[in-house]
C-alpha cells in the first residue's frame, strides 16, 4: 500500500511547489513581500496582523489572506475594519493553504498596490509545513499559554521558519513556561532563527520585530 501511496503525494507537493513558484514570480514583479504566518489555533495570528498594520499603516501598504476551514470572514473583517484589503479562503475542511490556494486569493486582492501581503495560514502546528505557497518568508508564532515543549512536540514547522514570534509575553507570571528549555529545542531544530518576544495585549515586543520586516521590505 506504501509503496502506491507515496509517489501519489509527491506528485500533489511537486504540482504545488511549481505552482508556488508562479506565485513568488507575480510576488516579484509586483515588488511584494509575502509573508507566510503559521501557528496553532488562537496563538495570536490575526492579533500580530492588526498589531502590524496599526504601526506600519502610514508607511506600508498592507494585504492579508485568510486561511480558514469554515466559510466565516471574522478574521478577513478585523482586517478591513484596520482600513487594509482582506481576501477570505475557505479551505473546506483542509488542515491547511496550499499554492492554488493562494493563487486564487492573489486574483481578489490588487497585488500591484501592495508592498506587504501577509498570509494567515490555517491554524495547526503539522499540515501547514508541508506546503510551499510562494511567499518569500515563513514566520511562526509559539505563544505562552501553549507550553514550553512545543518546538520537541512539532519538529518540523520549527525547522521550515525564518522568523519566530513568542506572542503573549505578558502572561509569563501566570503560566508555567521555562523559557530556557523552549529555546533550547528551537535553537537545535533551527540553529540562529531570529526569536521576536512580543504581547499583543500590551505592545511590548513589536519594535525588533518592526525593524526586521521594514529591513525586508526596503529590499524589495
Ligand atoms: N493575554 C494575551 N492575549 C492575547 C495576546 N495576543 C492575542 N491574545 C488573545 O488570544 C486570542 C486569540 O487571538 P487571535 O489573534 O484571534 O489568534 P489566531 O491565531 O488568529 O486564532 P485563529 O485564527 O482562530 O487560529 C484572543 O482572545 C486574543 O485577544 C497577547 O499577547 N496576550
Ligand atoms: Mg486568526
Amino acid at each position: 500500500m506504501n509503496t502506491l501511496r507515496v509517489p501519489v503525494v509527491e506528485k500533489i507537493l511537486n504540482a504545488n511547489d511549481q505552482l508556488a513558484e508562479q506565485n513568488r514570480r507575480r510576488l516579484d514583479q509586483a515588488g511584494t513581500f509575502g509573508i507566510n504566518l503559521m501557528a496553532s489555533p488562537g496563538a495570536g495570528k490575526t492579533s500580530v496582523i492588526l498589531q502590524t498594520i496599526r504601526r506600519l499603516a502610514g508607511s506600508t501598504r498592507i494585504g492579508v489572506i485568510e486561511g480558514d476551514t469554515a466559510p466565516v470572514t471574522i478574521d478577513a473583517d478585523r482586517v478591513i475594519s484596520a482600513g487594509m484589503p482582506a481576501v477570505q479562503i475557505n479551505t473546506g475542511g483542509d488542515c491547511h493553504l496550499d499554492a492554488v490556494m493562494i493563487a486564487n486569493g492573489l486574483n481578489q486582492i490588487a497585488v500591484d498596490q501592495l508592498d506587504l501581503i501577509i498570509v494567515e495560514n490555517v491554524g495547526n502546528l503539522i499540515c501547514p509545513a508541508a506546503f510551499q505557497l510562494g511567499t518569500h518568508t515563513n514566520v511562526l508564532i509559539a505563544s505562552i499559554p501553549e507550553g514550553d515543549d512545543k518546538p520537541y512536540k512539532y519538529p518540523n514547522i520549527y525547522r521550515g521558519i525564518d522568523v519566530l514570534i513568542l506572542n503573549k509575553i505578558d502572561l509569563l507570571p501566570y503560566v508555567r513556561f521555562d523559557m530556557d528549555y523552549f529555546r533550547k529545542g528551537v535553537e537545535i531544530l533551527n540553529p540562529g532563527v531570529k526569536v521576536f518576544p512580543v504581547s499583543c495585549a500590551s505592545g511590548e515586543g513589536f519594535d525588533p520585530w518592526l525593524d526586521w520586516l521594514r529591513a525586508k521590505l526596503s529590499k524589495e
